[in-house]
């Protein structure tokens, strides 16, 4: 299941620079609305439905976890930004820049101000060709065709001509130098939420941890004595048996993975959770285990403070971490950041995320894309 939403827009220009309008679209869409995943080549194409100068036309796949409107509201600001202005009179007209939601996911919207799937993309091979470059896998949910068939039953027969190549947003980041990265973090720093989006937006296979099925969680946060010892035991044969099988398995369609967890968390938690006897128990018997793992050759530390971490475990309302203290937080974090400072040989990045929001803030996504990417070349290869 994708966490964001697949939404493809069509850019479309007939006056002005016709190519630096449709790039300086792209990049602005990027920047500020949605994280362009994918862009088809560049195509000249007649103006359809009226008389006019013949159009530049593109498409481009994006990832996000906005809503249609707020996507349609955004696009609309991006297209004043970018110099558009709309002259009272005919239905069509040219345009220094037009951006248009052709599909978002596979859904059906019919709103006054909104209609997804676009009504005229079956009849536009100025859609459908630049469309069918994404590669997407999107389906058209009334006709139940795919772009292929779409093309193909397509009557337009105007003639269109490929006139150069756009630059990709994404194609600026090497994430494909990391064979495996590992974020990680607090309860509720976020950890999945980054793991899913880079995963999803750069082609990486995702490794998640998959504590919902353990059983002592819930009984651990009841009486953390009585049960510290099994849950941090039954954790490290998880994550053991997990980590050793989906690192081995190379993938031949995904270009690396990204994990929202590495094992050592669990002595960072040991230490925190067990007296000091078990601790020692626990570390020999880790310490073991640790030394055949693979390790990431980039370690994302996502700092997160602990106010907003409470408000994170409140708002995803697991019931068994409602009562979770501040200071049991406070401590797993000093563990974590001891770690951290102990490292010699990992390729760690710690990135406060405290005033940040990667979700709804496009600009602070990017922002740990950029610092990731500048870890790219310090990664082993
Ligand atoms: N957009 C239109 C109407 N006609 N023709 C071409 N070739 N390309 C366009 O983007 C286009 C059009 C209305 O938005
Ligand atoms: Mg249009
Ligand atoms: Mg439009």
């Amino acid at each position: 299941m994708k966490m964001q939403h697949q939404v493809i827009l069509s850019i479309g220009s007939n006056e002005g620079d016709r190519l630096q309008i449709i790039q300086q679209a792209i990049d602005l869409i990027h920047k500020e609305i949605a994280t362009v995943v994918k862009v088809s080549k560049l195509y000249e194409t007649p103006s359809w439905g009226f008389e006019g100068d013949a159009f530049f036309n593109c498409a481009i796949l994006v990832h996000t976890c906005k809503t249609a409107s707020s996507i349609l509201e955004e696009v609309l600001e991006a297209e004043l930004d970018l110099g558009r202005i709309r002259k009272a009179g005919a239905r069509y007209q040219s345009r220094t820049i037009d951006i248009d939601i052709i599909s978002f996911d596979e859904e059906i919207i019919d709103t006054e101000n909104l209609k997804v799937p676009h009504p005229h993309m079956q009849d536009r091979k100025f859609v459908l060709l630049p469309m069918n470059d994404l590669k997407s896998d999107f389906v058209h949910p009334k006709f139940n065709k795919n772009t292929v068939e779409l093309l193909r039953d397509c009557k337009d027969e105007s003639v269109y001509k490929i006139v150069s190549d756009l630059e990709s947003p994404v194609a600026k980041y090497h994430f494909d130098h990391f064979n495996y990265i590992a974020i990680e973090g607090n309860i509720g720093a976020g950890k999945t939420t980054l793991a899913h989006k880079i995963a999803e937006d750069f082609n990486a296979k995702i490794v998640l941890e998959g504590f919902a099925d353990n059983p002592f969680l819930p009984k651990f946060y009841k009486d953390q004595a009585r049960y510290a010892f099994p849950l941090e035991m039954s954790f490290l044969a998880d994550r053991y048996q997990q980590l050793s099988h989906d690192l081995a398995q190379f993938d031949l369609f995904k270009d690396f993975i990204v994990a929202d967890y590495h094992i050592f968390k669990s002595l960072i938690f040991a230490k925190v959770t067990l007296g000091e006897d078990e601790y020692r128990l626990y570390k020999t018997l880790f310490d073991i285990i640790y030394k055949e793992m693979k390790k990431p050759d980039l370690y994302v530390y996502l700092y997160q403070n602990t106010e907003r971490l409470l408000e994170n475990i409140r708002l995803r309302g697991r019931s068994y971490e409602q009562e979770i203290p501040a200071e049991y937080l406070d401590k797993i974090n000093r563990g974590y950041l001891d770690y951290i400072k102990s490292q010699t040989d990992l390729n760690v990045l710690v990135i406060d995320v405290s005033d940040k929001d990667f979700v709804k803030n496009q600009d602070d996504y990017l922002h740990i894309l950029d610092e990731i990417e500048s870890k790219a070349f310090s990664g082993k290869r």
